[in-house]
């Protein structure tokens, strides 16, 4: 008889999907969306629907692996969990007490949301404190920025946007990222209400909306100021909420004179019509919200480039109101009791900026790292600069890789633990994107001799000397971690049961206009100093897109495309470059061979990728990204990358795409 159970996607998708799974003789046949789920409504993305795929994949990892004679170079061969993690625990053994802790390097990524990876770090510290990342490679500037705003990023329930009558899209491409508020955006459209695209690039999205300002790449900050202006200019602000709930209105006010109208509009290359009759929307047609991405993200100036647009929010006093809202997303864990980690049990600490993670391995020293621990990350994929990630991976004497499939980052590993998916799991997941929590229910014994993460620490716990302070059955976890929800009135059974919304989340945050700011008001940028980097020999600005195909680095081989950019027929023409050619792309530290799509939807002065194709497939636009760290925040500014063409001789015989070659 097949069973229906219920579970949730833990993947790191704002959507975080309720599911219903259907297992037959213990293997899943089938995901279906759970229909009680407030958010996703019985859907699911077609990366979801397709998952079983990937569990059940050849290319799962079902045995421990280490290198045939401990080289890099070695094949790997089968090794035992018991062999695999007596090596792990004596390694650790050996490099704490020649070296000290801080020579181990633990490097966790959200890989998954569930709850109990958590837990990943408190063995870590009850060790007694290693070296681990901080800095962000996905939010940390919005989070940043936001925070000097607003006191804290904290955004609108997605459902509130049913109670807009304008939706700015801004730097975000939902119809690839986060489908499940594109019915939200149909419905309010149905309803009158404009929703309004701000890209460099005519995304998918642009089906959705009424207009599209193609603005020039990273020029945000500016064309937020020159809306500013024009609101103020014709007196169109709300003059009532800027008294009573903001503050540094009079130096917002200065910084804005400082420029002029005329200069900004040509920072963004749009025509001051389009950005005046922008403005009066924007001001004039309430509650407006705008929903801000990660497109935005990826800049040296990016937190100062949402200051800017959050002060528009609260300039006409969209801010507190239901429909209205400068959203990015949400401090996801912010509920949980986070003491789990034992962050307390640490005597040492080191940390290294994420965004600088190769040079800054390189670099380390007092002690040089030694040993990494990987685990829900791929960081030679997915940091900028690969090939230094890469060649300081070399360098170490020891690196463990714990992960579902042989991710690029295995290539440099000595041990690889294969690990369950979220069908193999207990947890539970909280959404960056929306505020229903999600119970996470075993669907599957696990594949193979597929473990948990927590598995794997609690056995090296019993190694290392603290087993029972790791101890615990998943739930048992879980009732801990979730211990403040239930004393706001929700508990782990329920969540387990169905899908439940998470009764301590506002739909509107800032509605009492207080803000947990110094001022305790909504405080307004006052400063804005950038210059756009210019790199000779490199004119092309490198943007790095999610594919609405795959999520992140996670391709199989069967789905994997022939890498591929984006170029606007201005930039193909200026290199003599046709649709299908082979080209070299290059930037200063890197260079792939890639077939050029010559597309109308690209604007001037880009080069699109999209993010995840694999290094050893021929792609991986992280080998061409520069690592350079925003100016707050500690985020990868994976876009202030510049690049060039450089067109190959085309086959003589027709049309055929060359047999791509491996990225140096
Ligand atoms: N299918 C799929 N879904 C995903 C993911 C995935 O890999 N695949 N990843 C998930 C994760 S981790 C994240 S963080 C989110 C990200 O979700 P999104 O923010 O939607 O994704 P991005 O592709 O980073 O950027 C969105 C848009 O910003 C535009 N953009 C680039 N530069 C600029 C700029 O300077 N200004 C403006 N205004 N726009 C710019 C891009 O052209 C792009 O269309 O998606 C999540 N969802
Ligand atoms: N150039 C460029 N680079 C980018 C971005 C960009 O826009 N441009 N975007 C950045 C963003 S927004 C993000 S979020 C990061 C993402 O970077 P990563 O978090 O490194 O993302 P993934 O490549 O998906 O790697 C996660 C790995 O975890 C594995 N995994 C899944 N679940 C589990 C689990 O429960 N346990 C363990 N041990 N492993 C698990 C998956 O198989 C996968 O290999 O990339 C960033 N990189
Ligand atoms: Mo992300």
């Amino acid at each position: 008889m097949p069973r229906r159970i219920y579970t949730s996607c833990t993947l790191d998708c704002p959507d975080g999907c309720g599911i219903v799974a259907t297992v037959k003789d213990g293997r899943v046949v089938k995901l279906e969306g759970h229909r009680d789920h407030e958010f996703t409504r019985g859907s699911l993305c077609a990366k979801t629907y397709r998952f079983p795929e990937r569990v059940y994949s050849p290319e799962r990892q079902l045995y421990p692996l280490r290198r045939r004679n401990g080289r890099l170079n070695d094949a790997w061969e089968r090794t035992t969990w018991d062999e695999a993690l007596d090596l792990i625990a004596q390694r650790i053994r050996r490099y704490a007490s020649e070296s000290g802790p801080l020579s181990i390097l633990h490097y966790q990524r959200t890989g998954s949301w569930g709850a109990t990876k958590l837990l990943s770090r408190r063995f870590w510290n009850l060790l007694g404190g290693v070296t681990t990342t901080v800095g962000s490679l996905c939010s940390g500037a919005a989070r940043a920025g936001q925070a000097l705003d607003f006191g804290v990023r904290n955004g609108h329930d997605p459902l509130d946007i049913l109670n807009s009558r304008l939706v700015l899209l801004w730097g975000r491409n939902p119809m690839a990222t986060n489908l499940h508020i594109v019915p939200l955006l149909r419905q309010v459209r149905s309803r009158g209400a404009q929703v309004i695209l701000i890209d460099p690039i005519r995304s998918e999205s642009a089906s959705l909306c009424d207009r599209h300002l193609q603005l020039r790449v990273a020029s945000d900050a500016e064309l937020a100021m020159a809306m500013a202006k024009i609101i103020l200019e014709e007196g169109l602000q709300d003059k009532s909420f800027i008294v009573r709930s903001t503050h540094g209105f009079a130096q917002y006010r200065a910084l804005l004179e400082s420029r002029s109208l005329a200069e900004l509009c040509a920072a963004c290359e749009l025509p001051e019509a389009e950005v005046r009759s922008l403005a009066r929307l924007y001001a004039t047609v309430k509650p407006a919200a705008i929903l801000l991405g990660w497109g935005l993200n990826k800049y040296q100036h990016s937190a100062e480039m949402f200051r800017c647009v959050d002060a528009l929010g609260a300039l006409c006093g969209n801010v507190g109101v239901a429909g209205g809202g400068v959203t990015h997303g949400f401090n996801t864990q912010r509920h949980f009791d986070k003491t789990v980690e034992a962050l307390d049990r640490a005597e040492q600490h080191r940390t290294i900026p994420e965004p600088l993670l190769g040079r800054s391995l390189l670099g380390a020293t007092d002690p040089p790292v030694r040993m990494m621990f990987v685990n829900a990350g791929n960081p030679v994929n997915q940091s900028p600069n690969s090939n230094v990630v890469a060649r300081a991976l070399r360098t170490l004497e020891f690196v463990v890789v714990v992960d579902q499939v042989l991710t690029d980052t295995s290539d440099y590993a000595h041990l690889f633990l294969p690990t369950t998916t979220f069908l193999e799991e207990e947890d539970i997941l909280v959404s960056w994107g929306h505020n229903i929590i999600g119970g996470v229910n075993q669907v599957i014994e696990p594949v193979g001799e597929a473990r948990s993460d927590l598995w794997v620490f609690q056995r090296l716990a019993e190694r290392l000397g603290f087993g029972p302070e790791m101890a615990g059955t998943p739930r048992q976890w879980l009732k801990r971690i979730f211990a403040p929800l239930e004393r706001s009135g929700v508990t782990v059974e329920q969540v387990m049961e169905k899908p439940v919304r998470c009764p301590v989340a506002p739909v509107v945050p800032f509605a009492d206009g207080v803000f947990p700011t110094k001022s305790g008001r909504f405080e307004f940028i006052t400063k804005l100093e950038h210059q756009r980097r210019i790199v000779p020999g490199f004119p092309l600005t490198l943007v790095t897109n999610y594919s609405k195909k795959w999520l992140l680095s996670q391709i199989l081989e069967k789905d994997h495309p022939k890498p591929f950019i984006r170029i606007g027929p201005a930039t193909a023409d200026e290199y003599g470059i046709e649709n299908g050619d082979d080209v070299i792309i290059r930037s200063p530290v890197g260079h792939l061979r890639v077939e050029a799509q010559v597309d109308d939807r690209v604007g001037r002065g880009v080069a699109v990728m999209p993010v995840g194709t694999w290094i050893k497939r021929g792609g991986g636009a992280n080998v061409l990204t520069e690592d350079i760290m925003s100016n707050f925040g500690q985020m990868a500014a994976f876009g202030e990358t510049r690049v060039r063409l450089e067109r190959l001789p085309r086959p003589a015989t027709g049309r055929e795409p060359a047999a791509v070659s491996q990225a140096q």
